[in-house]
């Protein structure tokens, strides 16, 4: 684990064996499962999971709903639907913020101390990773302060990605 403030770090994981408070998935709008770090999610929760996220009746691109981790290790899972990359021009950086935000005040709401987020939008959507980062680390120290969290893990699933936010938490 690296990371140089106290709050925030990066681990290198399958998201899915973290125990932590929640963890969030990068979901699509039908909140109905998916391929990535979805599926992952759903595979290891088990079936209560989709029943929990057909009660939600999806969830707009840029915003969040909570579910029970179920068979997973953390307690909640947070999911979020990031925007599908179109060129830059299409508020991509503002939903994709929205996530991240979102998600922070479903901490509050859940009273939440710690939270992983994987590189929402960055796998099937396209996001390209680095700016996507980013606007994650930027929005985490942005929120976290009125969250009540104590500690986000930004979870990388390969070595690029830990790198680039390795970068990022060691820059002020
Ligand atoms: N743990 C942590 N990170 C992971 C894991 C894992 N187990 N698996 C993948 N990643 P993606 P998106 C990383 O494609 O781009 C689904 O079908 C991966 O390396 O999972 O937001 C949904 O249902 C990448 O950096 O999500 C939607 O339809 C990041 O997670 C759509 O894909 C996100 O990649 C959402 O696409």
């Amino acid at each position: 684990m690296i990371g140089s403030s106290p709050q925030l770090a990066v681990v290198r994981a399958d998201i899915t064996t973290l125990a932590i408070d929640a963890i969030v998935n990068a979901a699509n709008g039908s909140l109905l499962g998916g391929g990535g770090v979805d599926g992952a999610i759903h595979r290891a929760a088990g079936r209560e999971l989709l029943a929990a996220c057909e009660k939600l009746g999806g969830c707009a691109t840029g915003d969040a709903k909570a579910t029970p981790g179920f068979k997973l290790p953390a307690k909640w899972v947070f999911h979020a639907v990031g925007p599908v990359w179109n060129g830059g021009g299409h508020q991509e950086d503002a939903r994709l913020a929205g996530c991240y935000r979102r998600c922070l005040e479903l901490a509050r709401e859940h009273a939440c101390a710690s939270v992983a987020f994987p590189a929402i939008s960055t796998g099937v959507y396209r996001f390209p990773l680095e700016r996507a980062a980013k606007i994650a680390v930027a929005t985490v120290r942005e929120t976290i302060a009125a969250s009540g969290v104590t500690r986000v893990v930004f979870c990388s699933f390969n070595e690029n990605a830990e790198e680039i936010y390795r970068d990022l938490l060691s820059a002020s």
